[in-house]
């Protein structure tokens, strides 16, 4: 948006240490500095560097942007850390007014006022908000779903099991409505074709989306898997070699109603009751050979396709997720007719595929656990430190196949979870903090939110 509007704008990439960031701008006498952030352990980075521009004396605006963050975030943990105008903008068309205001020197002084009322306002919602008492995690364990487990069936194979399909069979499962959300052109698929400019947009991926497939320029790889496997408390507990341990948070909101306090671990048979559970894990990716498409556009300054190859590999990579979901199931417990896509994309099907990161289960650092247990390594997926998946069009999670089990959030969790946690991980407690800030009901080393019976 800002290149379309001649600024000058330098991406340095995915994964880059602050100081570097803050030494290019130096470097290159910069205006403004933007930080980007699609997982949540880019959150806290985004807090060191802003901790970090303070510490240089530095009196550049900040602006942050990305799926994974928010206003509130901004406002409650980056802003405070620096003392010069801090901006969140999620809807990157707003950026070119937010940029210019900024260079402007009586435009930034309003918006910063503006923008400090804003964040001011957001801190105390926030504190508000963490005032709210949450469950003791010992009452939050008594109220879990308690669900039968009497109807059990055993995957067609243990072990793992590498799959290669073709992008033929992948393009039948893309969701189309968020390769458009991708664009920030939202609406239903296919009614969003309506419109001339998603209609076009639409005409160019067919057409290189044509090409990828006829050409094989992308592969798509996978690796899944299924074990016996049991519930330990809040965990699950694989009989893999290793005897896997995957460790889960439990909600620990104050229901006004019935409603349980869900943990993933409450899907899988307790251990010592003799029911024989299983669980499955999965790891794909499509971005295998998208460098190489993105290189050769971004040699022609060609932006336009370059952006829509990768949005393709990050459907495929969905779309693979959801193929292999469905293989699975049917290995597992699936009987009958296949679902139809709009069947798939409305979830009308028994079981479910979290991922490590979404609000089920937040951290993400039991992806690491899953990469060893799958191998994903093998079929050329790679964790960085922070959890991130290269290449970037991956998805990796667990299979859970009970007749109740639904996505969900765990939300707020107490320190008294946390400590537990930590205990239960054998990671120290500061670790685990930093890995579930988002959720933390209480500051970090300050006194915790009440936790009342
Ligand atoms: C598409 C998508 C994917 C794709 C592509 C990911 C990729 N490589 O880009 C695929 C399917 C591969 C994927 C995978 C995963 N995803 Co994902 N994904 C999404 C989704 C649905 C949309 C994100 C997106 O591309 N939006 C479109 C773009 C254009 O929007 P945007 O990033 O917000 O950027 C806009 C603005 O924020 C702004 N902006 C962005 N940066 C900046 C910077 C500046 C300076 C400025 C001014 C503006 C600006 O400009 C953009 C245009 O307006 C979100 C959910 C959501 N609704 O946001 C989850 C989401 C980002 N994914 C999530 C997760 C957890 C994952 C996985 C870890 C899951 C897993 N275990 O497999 C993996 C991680 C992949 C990896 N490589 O490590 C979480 C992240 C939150 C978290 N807890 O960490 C989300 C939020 C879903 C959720 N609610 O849980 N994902």
């Amino acid at each position: 948006m800002l290149g379309c509007n001649n600024y000058e704008v330098h991406d340095l990439g995915v994964m880059v240490p602050a100081e570097r960031v803050l030494d290019t701008a130096k470097e290159l006498g910069a205006d403004v500095i933007g930080l980007s952030g699609l997982i949540t352990p880019s959150l806290d980075q985004m807090v060191d560097a802003a901790h970090e521009m303070e510490r240089r004396g530095l009196d550049l605006p900040l602006l942050i942007g990305g799926a994974t963050t928010s206003r509130q975030h901004t406002a409650v943990k980056i802003a405070p850390e620096y003392s010069q105008p801090v901006v969140h903008v999620l809807d990157a068309s707003r950026v070119v007014g937010v940029v210019s205001s900024l260079l402007d020197p009586a435009r930034r002084a309003t918006l910063d006022a503006e923008n400090r009322a804003a964040q001011e306002q957001l801190r105390e919602q926030h504190a508000e908000r963490q005032r709210k008492p949450l469950l003791p995690i010992a009452q939050a364990r008594e109220n879990k779903h308690e669900v039968a487990f009497n109807d059990l069936t055993t995957p067609s194979f243990t072990g793992l099991r590498f799959i290669e399909p073709s992008l033929e069979t992948l393009r039948e499962y893309i969701d189309w409505q968020f390769f458009f959300y991708a664009w920030e052109l939202k609406g239903k698929f296919p009614a969003i074709l309506e419109r001339p400019e998603a209609r076009e947009l639409y005409e160019d991926a067919l057409e290189q989306l044509d090409e990828i497939v006829r050409g094989g320029l992308l592969t798509a790889r996978g690796v899944y898997g299924f074990w016996p496997a049991s519930s330990g408390g809040d965990d699950i507990v694989v009989q893999d070699d290793n005897d896997t341990r995957f460790c889960f948070l439990r909600q620990q909101t104050r229901h006004a109603d019935s409603r349980p306090n869900r943990c993933l671990a409450d899907y899988v048979a307790p251990a010592g009751t003799g029911a024989g559970d299983h669980i499955g894990a999965f790891a794909v990716t499509a971005g295998i050979g998208l460098d190489e498409i993105t290189a050769r556009f971004e040699a022609e300054h060609d932006d336009y396709r370059s952006i829509i190859a990768k949005a393709l590999a990050d459907r495929l990579a969905e779309a693979f997720a959801e193929y292999l979901h469905e293989v699975a199931r049917r290995e597992w417990y699936e009987q009958g007719g296949k679902l139809s896509t709009e069947q798939l994309i409305a979830e009308r099907f028994r079981g479910i595929r979290p991922a490590f990161g979404y609000p089920a289960c937040p951290d993400h650092s039991e992806k690491r656990k899953l990469f060893d247990l799958l191998g994903a390594e093998d079929i050329g997926i790679s964790l960085t430190e922070s959890g991130a998946m290269i290449p970037p069009a991956s998805v990796s999670g667990i299979y859970l196949g009970h007749p109740e089990v639904r996505y969900f959030s765990v939300g707020r969790v107490g320190r008294d979870q946390v400590e537990d946690y930590a205990v239960r991980k054998n990671v120290p407690l500061a670790e685990v903090e930093r890995w579930l800030q988002p959720n933390l009901a209480y500051e970090r080393g300050i006194d915790p939110a009440p936790v009342s019976a």
